[in-house]
């Protein structure tokens, strides 16, 4: 499968709803398309690297960056899926353009086998159990609204954005009007220290599932310290970059479940390859999510088909982040969505959608 050339295309995709997060604001994702062009198939790929480096050092600009100076050149002219990893190695960091690179090359790779990335990696369900992730609101009563809208939809879990300062009432709240058998869990995105032990010992009472990433994205040591002080399982996110890492944190007693992001590990074989070690070490994976359009969401729903990945995962509807997605929108059904059966990641961008939210395209010859 020999490329032809590789096309960046920058799209700017406005959100039904602002969401906030403890590091910021979003009203628009300002998402890095990949696509491998080859005689036989095109492959795509989204990178999930955000407009600034708040949730992770990378950021959009800096991934098309690096794509184009030093990651595209260094691919070989007819790369086998494990090439891919190979060539891009001695570049340090960068997971999210890696990430979206090699996810481009298998998704041309595998339209040309004729073969779906969830058969691919594995993976057996047909349909995945979905969770939302429902950002820092302006009051309680809003967010109960929230709450109530997402529960309706069929979402069978729920995960609530907490910060210093909306965290026990938003908790309480939550649990107090929709009852104890609601999947319940917060994030924090590094928001706490190690001194906040006890208050964060008070989310003990209400039955979450986990919280994630409550303290520093550099500091498993401190987490590990968090896990003997409080019963809430933690779940790590932005500290588990690698499978070496999952590895340490296992290690360390730092996490007892993992958010698996395919962009922050640097793609699908390295997010399975955490799958394997999680689920021989006892502990539960979920697929995470970074407001992806439908090649993103695609993908993931593929790898949330695996069989460790026991809990509802942040895989939402299309409509949850987007009114018209760039290809045909994710559409829950019964709390469930399909995973993708094509060749691929299995979907196609729409033209005449993706040319309207297109800001730049850029063509590089390999
Ligand atoms: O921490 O999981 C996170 C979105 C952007 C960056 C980080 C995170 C998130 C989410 C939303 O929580 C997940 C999604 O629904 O895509
Ligand atoms: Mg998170």
């Amino acid at each position: 499968m020999k490329i032809t050339g590789i096309e960046l295309r920058r799209i700017a995709m406005p959100l039904v709803t602002p969401f906030r997060t403890s590091f910021g604001v979003e009203t628009e994702r300002d998402v890095l398309l990949v696509r491998v062009v080859t005689p036989d198939a095109e492959g795509w790929a989204e990178c999930v690297a955000m407009s600034e480096p708040l949730y992770s050092p990378e950021y959009v600009d800096g991934a098309a960056d690096v794509l184009r100076r030093f990651l595209i050149p260094a691919l070989p002219a007819c790369p086998d899926v494990h090439a891919v990893g190979r060539a891009l190695r001695p570049f340090k960091g960068h997971r999210m353009a890696k990430a979206a690179l090699e996810t481009a090359v298998l998704d041309a790779r595998l339209r040309v086998a004729g073969q779906s990335l969830a058969a691919f990696l594995g993976a057996d369900a047909d349909r995945v159990p979905c969770g939302v992730s429902v950002g820092i609101m302006g009051s309680v009563p809003d967010l109960l609204d929230a709450v109530e809208g997402y529960v309706a939809e069929g979402y069978r879990r729920v995960k609530l954005k907490i910060e210093p300062g909306w965290d026990l009432a938003p908790v309480r709240a939550v649990r107090e009007r929709f009852g104890e058998d609601l999947l319940l869990q917060v994030d924090a995105n590094a928001a706490y220290t190690l001194a906040d032990a006890s208050h964060l010992a008070r989310l003990d009472a209400y039955g979450l599932l986990l919280i994630e990433q409550p303290l520093a994205h550099d500091d498993m040591v401190q987490h590990a310290r968090l896990a003997t002080r409080i019963t809430t399982p933690i779940c790590l996110d932005e500290s588990i970059e690698s499978a070496e890492h999952a590895a340490a944190a296992i290690g360390l007693g730092a996490c007892s479940v993992i958010n698996v992001k395919p962009g922050r590990v640097g793609g699908y074989l390295e997010s399975r390859r955490i799958h394997d070690l999680a689920r021989a070490s006892g502990l539960a994976v979920w697929c995470g999510g970074m407001l992806e359009t439908g090649i993103g969401r695609a993908a993931n729903l593929a790898l949330a088909a695996l069989p460790g990945f026991t809990l509802p995962g942040d895989t939402s509807g299309s409509h949850r982040y987007y009114a018209t997605d760039i290809t045909p929108p994710f559409v829950l059904q019964d709390g469930h969505l399909p995973v993708p059966t094509g060749p691929g990641i299995g979907v196609d961008p729409v033209a005449d959608v993706l040319d309207a939210v297109t800001v730049s395209t850029e063509w590089i010859t390999v």
